[in-house]
């Protein structure tokens, strides 16, 4: 019998914490002995979804492919870390309803917040018009109304969210 797989699917703003927080849980899970996979929106966009854009369509085809091989590797017993801003419910709900097994963290913080910390200076330019459809400045984001894990970035530091996201596992067997 298999180990049954899961699927830790982090969304939220550009800079919220996604790509940090599921590399640090990636490599908790790898020193336990946990065969995992992490499937990030801004990785999977130079492979799997090459020449996909930024409007609704082609993020819902980012989400979907994301989500497709993450309940692939799901259902063969890998713990699945995705980190994509995928900001249409609809569409996450639709990808997490396949999951064997779920997990769907939104890591939140303020607009304010993430366009101080602009990691890449994405916002710098999106907040000067430069960027059409970024998200939270000139594209939609739709929070999820009832995540399985809340993550105040901007309120928790990185080692209290990390010491959260393994509690919320514990209930999978997964320590
Ligand atoms: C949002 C954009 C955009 C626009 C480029 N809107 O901080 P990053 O750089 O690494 O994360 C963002 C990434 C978003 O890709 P995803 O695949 O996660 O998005 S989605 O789930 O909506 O398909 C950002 C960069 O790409 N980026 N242009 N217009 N983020
Ligand atoms: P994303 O993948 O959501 O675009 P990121 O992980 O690339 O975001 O950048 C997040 C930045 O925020 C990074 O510089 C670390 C910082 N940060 C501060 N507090 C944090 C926390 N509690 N969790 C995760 N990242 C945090």
């Amino acid at each position: 019998l298999k180990p049954q797989g899961l699927v830790v699917w982090f969304t939220g703003l550009s800079g919220a914490g996604k790509t940090t927080l599921a590399q640090a849980l990636q490599a908790r899970l790898e020193a336990a002995g946990y065969a995992t996979e992490l499937l990030d929106g801004d990785a999977v966009r130079e492979h799997l979804s090459k020449g996909l854009g930024f409007s609704r369509e082609d993020r819902d085809t980012n989400v979907r492919r994301i989500g497709y091989v993450a309940n692939l590797l799901a259902k063969h017993g890998v713990i699945v870390l995705v980190s994509a801003i995928s900001p249409y419910r609809a569409t996450r709900e639709e990808v997490l309803a396949q999951a064997p097994r779920k997990l769907e963290v939104f890591v939140d913080a303020p607009l304010e917040v993430v366009a101080r910390r602009d990691v890449k200076g994405l916002y710098a330019r999106a907040l000067r018009g430069e960027i059409p459809q970024f998200t939270g400045v000139s594209d939609p984001y739709e929070p999820p109304l009832h995540p399985d894990l809340h993550l105040r970035t901007d309120q928790e530091t990185l080692p209290e969210c990390l010491k959260r996201l393994e509690e919320a596992l514990e209930p999978f067997g997964i320590r």
